[in-house]
């Protein structure tokens, strides 16, 4: 057989032999992992396990077409390409199958992620960027299948940008726009929408991405046929392959045991999507799962034997042997004694991880097991402490739980004692936890100096001549000077480009900065948000604009999911400052008027979420975020466009505090806290309080997460003794979520005089047309009488009963 295989690079034999016998031993060491890492989890040492076996042969193709400056957004599956990239040793991998906490040691998020999630570092220590076009990136992996299609699309999309606006300082970033993003899917999982709408969105937007589809056929227990119509997503996709005429996605189709086909598909894809910018997609069909799924089930259950024992004599790797010694690349013995090397090299790290995994947690029991002893000998509960002594001595293996839940137990038994052994064994307990809750709940904000709560505020300023303008105008102007200020901003999203988004508050900035800064979308918000995710990923500032706050739960998912985790899971090491725009609350009907806050906050820790009552609060939103570099939602008033405002003199410089609420009215008889297009309702009602003589506080929350870090409702209370919460959420909504902070963390309860109190809108979605508003959010009257009855039933004599 003639060796067929050749390479873009002109390389002697000698070479070539190297590289196979090279990728060899990777693929024999990825799968000598893949099946002792299963035996860990079966023994108990590790808790899941999922694993690439199966597919090491693609893996190794695409990670020789992988280039600095590239981008992986993959799966679970990928642990070959990232030993391949050199990024994934075998005792990193048992590190992270192991949960091992520290970073040194298990370099993809230091225990956070379950095993098979990778990623790569963007930044350094003091939050700066690294040189990405000098490294092989991969964003972190996500456990939703297709969760990491979205963000694929950014991805690819930066390199467009990079290529083609001008004035970006892209030295850290990109080429010319030569970087190629590749996704991995596996096969069932493109039975996902985020699959359908991502793959669209870049035949549409016509960018440099190659997505790898992995085929085993199955997903979990469940085969292609329910899966996949004809069971083959590449037939599927045939109308998506670009012709003559029209431009789209370039189809291959090549079978996963097959060395030299994928060589030569990956060289291929890589080039036409890094050159020309066409969109690829990889179909690899007849891979294998030698193990079946994962840690959990058996794939004997669901797999015939036929297909089984297809799978034994099509495992990627056999055939690879297979391939090597037909074409005389290597003998027999020299596989076999490479074999016999590899399985000891992963003998061994799995040891030595194990070993280090253990080691902090044995030096702590040894500490703690003295400081026990100590303390037993000075108490009269001797008994009971030289028991859970003794418990502890019995784990051999302990991890941090076993020592925080003894030495926690143990102090029980010392209460009202005083002893300086107590007092050690007390400090002990509270550096131990402190030290562990650290590794654990770290960087779901960031750390950095310049994060987004530490930008002050710049007030607006208004000249001699106060002008009157529509809220629209001061955003637009904003926006044009953020634009002016920031040439790696872009905005996108349904309606922003052309016609300056459907309430004109981008008006004429296209034509100004481009179409592609400034620039039209499909009807896909998941994508949106992917696409704002990848754009940031990879140095840009993108602020992504979803038409109205109800359609963001199409992407909610990718917010919740990759953006809200993304500092967290990745431990610091990736940062996406995007910034979503919407429209919400207050206008008409059951989609058009959401104030879906309370789901909203809770599904996106790790994401600032901001209410401003008006458009100048929310310019100085835009521009204290892009002074800063963290992701953020800000919802704009949708009846506030066309409502006048003064226009500040300082556009583009005037900045919101984060995280600060604002008194917009002193009151001492009451305190009334509500945001966004309720807190304008609530000014007005305050005036008529005050025509009964209630003379109340009104303050505007506008930051709702992170919400009144200094406490200003606290000291509020302290001076009103009420409180009345007033939003257009569900009942238990954010209103709910306030009231929690500001009882539990800031204490407020025992400033009170009168019951706490929240007046949200109805539970069911708000009815069309100004009387469904009426009756569905709280109104000016039902405000005034809730405000009204708290002091009616304070001070009954000065206050009567209304009705
Ligand atoms: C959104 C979502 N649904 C379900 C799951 C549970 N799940 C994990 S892997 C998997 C099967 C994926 O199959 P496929 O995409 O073919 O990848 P393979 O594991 O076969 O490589 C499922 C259903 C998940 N992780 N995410
Ligand atoms: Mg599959």
């Amino acid at each position: 057989m003639s060796l067929k295989l050749q390479t873009s690079d002109d390389i002697s034999f000698e070479d070539f032999r190297e590289q196979i016998l090279k990728d060899y031993e990777i693929a024999i060491t990825s799968r000598e992992c893949s099946l002792l890492g299963r035996r860990e989890v079966l023994t108990g040492k590790a808790k899941f396990g999922i694993f690439g076996d199966g597919k090491e042969l693609p893996q190794l193709a695409m990670a020789r077409s992988f280039r600095n400056g590239d981008f992986r957004s993959g799966y679970y599956r990928d642990q070959t390409f990232m030993m391949a990239l050199g990024q994934l040793s075998a005792k990193d991998f048992f590190h992270g199958l192991y949960a091992t906490t520290d970073i040194e040691k298990e370099p993809m998020s230091a225990g956070r992620q379950m095993g098979g999630h990778f990623g790569s570092y963007s930044l350094n220590e003091d939050g700066t960027w690294k040189d990405l076009t000098a490294q092989k990136n991969s964003s972190p992996d996500i456990s939703p299948t297709a969760g990491q299609m979205p963000r694929l699309l950014g991805l690819a999309q930066a390199s467009k940008i990079y290529r083609n606006v001008r004035g970006i300082d892209s030295a850290k970033f990109s080429k010319n726009g030569n970087e190629v993003a590749w996704g991995t899917i596996g096969n069932a999982s493109t039975s996902e929408g985020h699959f359908f709408e991502t793959f669209n969105a870049a035949g549409v937007l016509q960018v440099p991405m190659v997505i790898s589809v992995w085929d085993d056929q199955y997903g979990i227990s469940v085969p292609a046929k329910f899966q996949t119509t004809k069971e083959d997503i590449s037939e599927v996709l045939k109308g998506f392959q670009r012709d003559e005429n029209n431009k789209g996605f370039e189809i291959l189709k090549v079978k996963g045991w097959d060395y030299t086909a994928l060589i030569h598909a990956y060289e291929n894809a890589s080039e036409l999507a890094r050159e020309e910018h066409i969109p690829v997609l990889i179909h690899v069909t007849e891979l294998t799962q030698p193990q079946g799924h994962s840690t959990s089930g058996s794939q004997e259950r669901y797999k015939s034997e036929a297909r089984l024992l297809w799978e034994k004599e099509n495992d990627c790797n056999k055939r690879f042997r297979e391939w090597i010694l037909e074409n005389k690349i290597t003998d027999n013995d020299s596989l076999s004694a490479i074999e016999a090397t590899i399985k000891k090299e992963v003998r061994n790290a799995k040891k030595e991880a194990w070993t280090e995994f253990l080691a902090p947690h044995r030096e702590a029991k040894k500490e703690l097991i003295e400081l026990l002893n100590k303390v037993a000998l000075n108490t009269p509960n001797r008994a009971f402490i030289t028991k859970i002594k003794n418990d502890l001595i019995a784990v051999e293996e302990p991890l941090k739980r076993d020592l925080a839940k003894n030495s926690r137990k143990a102090l029980r038994y010392v209460i009202g004692e005083n002893s300086k052994e107590k007092d050690a064994l007390l400090k002990w307990v509270e550096n131990f936890l402190e030290d562990s809750q650290i590794k654990f709940s770290s960087h779901l904000y960031s750390e950095l100096p310049n994060k987004a709560i530490n930008i002050k505020e710049i007030k607006p300023l208004f000249g001699d001549k106060r002008e009157k303008v529509d809220g629209r105008i001061i955003l637009r102007d904003n926006f044009d000077k953020l634009f002016e200020k920031y040439p790696q901003a872009l905005v996108f999203g349904e309606d922003s480009g052309a016609i300056g988004d459907v309430n004109q508050g981008l008006e004429g900035l296209q034509q100004k900065y481009g179409e592609l800064r400034i620039a039209d979308t499909g009807i896909r918000e998941a994508t949106i948000i992917g696409q704002g995710i990848g754009l940031a990923l990879r140095g840009l500032r993108p602020i992504a604009e979803i038409q109205y706050l109800d359609y963001l739960l199409y992407g909610l998912q990718t917010l919740s999911d990759d953006l809200a985790t993304l500092l967290y899971r990745s431990v610091g090491k990736q940062k996406a400052p995007l910034i979503i725009r919407t429209r919400g609350h207050r206008l008409e009907g059951i989609w058009h008027s959401g104030s879906q806050m309370g789901g909203i906050i809770h599904f996106l820790r790790g994401i600032y979420i901001l209410a401003p009552r008006n458009m100048t609060k929310a310019a100085g939103f835009y521009n204290t975020l892009m002074k800063s570099d963290e992701p953020a939602l800000i919802i704009e008033s949708l009846n506030g466009y066309r409502l006048k405002e003064d226009k500040p003199i300082n556009l583009g410089e005037i900045c919101t505090p984060i995280g600060v609420v604002e008194i917009v009215k002193k009151g001492s008889d009451i305190t009334l806290l509500s945001y966004g297009s309720t807190l304008r309702i609530v000014q007005n009602v305050a005036q008529e309080l005050k025509a009964v003589g209630i003379d109340a506080e009104v303050i505007d929350a506008q930051s709702l997460l992170p919400f009144d870090l200094s406490n200003t409702v606290l000291d509020s209370i302290k001076k009103t003794n009420r409180l009345l919460i007033i939003d257009e959420d569900v009942p238990g909504g954010c209103a709910a979520y306030l009231m929690q902070d500001i009882m539990e963390r800031q204490g407020a309860y025992k400033f009170l005089d009168s019951a706490p109190q929240t007046l949200t809108a109805k539970a069911h979605r708000p009815a069309y047309a100004s009387d469904g508003d009426y009756f569905s959010k709280p109104n000016a009257e039902d405000i005034f009488e809730k405000a009204y009855h708290i002091m009616h039933e304070a001070n009954p004599a000065e206050y009567p009963k209304l009705r």
